[in-house]
């Protein structure tokens, strides 16, 4: 079955690195550090720049993550995703269909999916996503407009829909860590609980402490 080779890194620590805080953190060097801490799956998000500037920063993320064999999506664009060679790409619910994304990705890139409540978690599972975002969580400010947060209740109500990873996001923090991933999720993406940390690297290393270490190679 042709599937995305890195689907087997798809849990843990998912670290959103949102263009939002490029004036205080080198994104690249964030990427670097996190990788060291045993990050393994990134996502760049950028709601700002034009496409130039998106292609042009993401093409260098994109170089970073794959000297440190790091898993690297691009947030809403299937063209930049294509473009600097992305394991995959990330889709909300307002950005391409997921069957003309998968069209357009092929079936060895990943594609996953942000959804609010269940009967998009279902439509995402059949559509044939291979992982599901779910949330919000708890409120964000890193989200502008967001949808009504799902607390743990709402994960727990979703999680027998879909055989998919599940990445709780939204107001994710070290504080609910635990309750989040007993309540199903396979992971966590997170933006602002690790880069507005006092010391984000201590925070990365403690996030990644809740999941195990992965047992395969990323990219076999
Ligand atoms: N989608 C729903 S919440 C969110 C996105 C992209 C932002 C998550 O960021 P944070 O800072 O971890 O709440
Ligand atoms: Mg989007």
């Amino acid at each position: 079955m042709c599937q995305p080779a890195s689907r087997s890194s798809l849990s843990g620590v998912y670290l959103l690195l949102d263009e939002q805080w490029a004036p205080r953190w080198n994104l690249s060097s964030v990427l670097e550090l996190a990788a060291g801490c045993g990050i393994r799956l990134f996502q760049y998000r950028n709601k700002i720049g034009s496409p130039r500037e998106v292609f042009a920063k993401a093409r260098e993320l994109r170089n970073v993550a794959a000297r440190t064999d790091a898993v690297f999506i691009v947030n809403d664009r299937c063209d930049v995703a294509l473009a600097v060679e992305a394991d995959g790409v990330h889709l909300g619910q307002d950005d391409l269909d997921l069957e003309l994304a998968r069209r357009i990705m092929g079936c060895r890139k990943i594609i996953g999916v942000s959804t609010h409540r269940p009967e998009e978690v279902t439509q995402a599972t059949r559509g044939g996503a291979d992982y599901i975002g779910y949330g919000p969580l708890f409120p964000t400010t890193t989200k502008a407009a967001h949808e009504a947060p799902v607390g743990c209740a709402g994960l727990r109500e979703i999680r027998s829909l879909t055989p998919l990873p599940v990445f709780a996001i939204g107001g994710v923090t070290l504080d609910c860590v635990e309750a989040v991933v007993a309540s199903g999720a396979n992971g966590v993406a997170v933006a602002s609980a690790v880069l507005d940390a006092s010391s984000i690297e201590e925070t990365m290393r403690d996030f990644v402490s809740y999941f195990p270490a992965p047992s395969s190679p990323l990219h076999e």
